[in-house]
């Protein structure tokens, strides 16, 4: 069964058109950009909310970026495998990856040798859920399930997930 942060955060019913931004240092492909967006569309089909890019990281409610390591924010990244990513509880729109993952895009590896392979579009669609407010899941098949096997791609949202966020939105 799914849940909430302590506290229920959301975002607010005045703010449905929410924007997001890459990190520009990042430099990323049209085809990671468009990922990210096939990730938040899961989201905008079973919700009010709709999201849009924006150039401008320091104005969008969500801001994704990829770093190494200690970057700043007291939870540092710890080089391959271990945390994948970690995204903030509304409103903070925080979503960050970590850039030593051997991240696995549209079925290709970005960087390094795929010995612990993991897909950015299932982290992606799991970390939306977080910055939404989603919780954590019980359910093993939902999208906020906290665990997921090396090398596995699941991207469509659980029963469990829309039950979620439609009692938030
Ligand atoms: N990162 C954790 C996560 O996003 C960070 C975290 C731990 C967390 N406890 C939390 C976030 C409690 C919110 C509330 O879950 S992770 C997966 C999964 C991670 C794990 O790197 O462990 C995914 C990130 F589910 F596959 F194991 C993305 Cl998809
Ligand atoms: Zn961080
Ligand atoms: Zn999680």
């Amino acid at each position: 069964h799914y849940e909430f942060f302590p506290g229920k955060p959301r975002w607010p019913e005045s703010k449905t058109e929410l924007t997001y931004a890459f990190l520009p240092e990042n430099q990323l492909s049209e085809n990671v950009k468009s990922l990210f967006g096939r990730a938040f569309e899961r989201w905008s089909e079973v919700t009010p909310l709709t999201f849009t890019e924006t150039t401008s990281y320091s104005r969008a409610d969500l801001k994704i970026g990829f770093f190494s390591g200690d970057h700043g924010d007291g939870e540092p990244f710890d080089g391959v495998l271990g945390t994948l990513a970690h995204a903030f509880s509304p409103p903070a729109g925080r979503f960050h990856l970590d850039g030593d993952e051997n991240w696995v895009i549209d079925g290709n590896f970005l960087n390094g040798s795929p010995v612990s392979a993991v897909d950015l579009e299932s982290v992606a669609v799991h970390e939306i859920g977080h910055l939404l407010g989603l919780g954590h899941s019980s359910v093993e098949n939902a999208i906020m399930y906290p665990t997921i096997s090396s090398g596995t791609r699941k991207v469509e949202l659980a029963n469990d997930d829309v039950l979620g966020i439609q009692e938030l939105y």
